[in-house]
């Protein structure tokens, strides 16, 4: 059985990482396959939208770098939030340096990452040192690591041989690479002759309901699309669900999320074969 027809529970007993088990079980408690992408810059508006959308998700991910008034007390209340809506919090931070910067920016300075963030990502592109240097910090704390093996924009580099380098790095550091972004499945990708292959979780951004991009690189396909067509395991939306940052309204905000909780769930049910229930 591929892990394509395989249920979130199945690979969640299965699964040897903590932070895979984790947001496997999340999934499949809360019957969410979305995750949120808060791409906001004002810590008010940042907490409110994850509130909002926080009974729809499995996974918020953040971009803690663009909060103009980012403190201290912005990470203990998204820590509070993940324990009242239960989610993960994954910081979209795509690391992309030498193994002993990396480690640094994963630990120290303002953000200090690795103390909240279940889930980070990187480049392949420094090589396999850039996981090795993420590893140190973020395998004693049971965090886990996705590759970024494509990319959702128009005339994104990370095609082919790049791609196939990718699986081969993150299998070779299973132990700490849960999975990728990226567009599609990934199973079998350069799989050498009678090699295993891990199950890797495939997290998709570039996902709308209402538009097919954002006049800036960006491509937009639809949940079944992700889901079913391509085999990928979580949808990641933005702008889809929040709207305009500066003019957040909170019915509308729980309502999209709502519907890309729904068209993300039931396409996962057709894949694995089984009815709409929740349309
Ligand atoms: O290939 C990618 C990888 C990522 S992580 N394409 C992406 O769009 N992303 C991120 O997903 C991007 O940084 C942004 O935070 C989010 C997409 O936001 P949206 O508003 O376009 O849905």
């Amino acid at each position: 059985m591929s892990f394509y027809t395989k249920t979130y529970a199945q690979r969640a007993e299965a699964h040897p990482s903590p932070a895979a088990k984790q947001l496997l079980e999340t999934i499949e408690r809360k019957k969410s396959n979305l995750c949120v992408s808060v791409d906001v810059t004002r810590k008010a508006d940042f907490l409110a939208v994850i509130d909002f959308v926080g009974p729809f998700v499995c996974l918020v991910k953040t971009h803690i770098d663009i909060i103009e008034d980012f403190d201290h007390d912005l990470v203990e209340q998204l820590q509070v939030l993940s324990k009242k809506h239960d989610f993960l919090i994954f910081e979209d931070r795509k690391f992309a340096d030498i193994g002993n910067t990396v480690s640094l920016q994963y630990s120290s300075g303002v953000h200090k990452i690795a103390s909240w963030s279940h889930i980070t990502n990187a480049h392949p592109v420094p090589g396999p040192s850039v996981i090795t240097g993420l590893a140190s910090v973020g395998k004693p704390l049971g965090r886990g690591l996705l590759l970024l093996a494509e990319m959702s924009t128009k005339g994104s580099l990370a095609v082919g041989s790049y791609t196939e380098e990718a699986v081969k790095m993150a299998r070779a550091n299973k132990d700490f690479v849960i999975g990728f972004i990226a567009q599609r499945r990934m199973d079998g990708v350069g799989l050498a002759d009678g090699e295993e292959d891990a199950d890797f979780l495939i997290l998709t951004p570039g996902v709308g309901l209402d538009t097919k991009g954002d006049g800036m690189g960006q491509q937009y396909r639809t949940p079944r699309q992700v889901i079913v067509e391509s085999g990928c395991d979580v949808i990641i939306v933005g702008r889809g669900i929040y709207g305009n940052p500066k003019a957040l309204d909170r019915d509308s905000v729980r309502s999209q999320a709502e519907r890309y909780m729904k068209e993300g769930w039931n396409a996962y049910l057709e894949r694995i074969g089984k009815n709409n229930q929740t349309s």
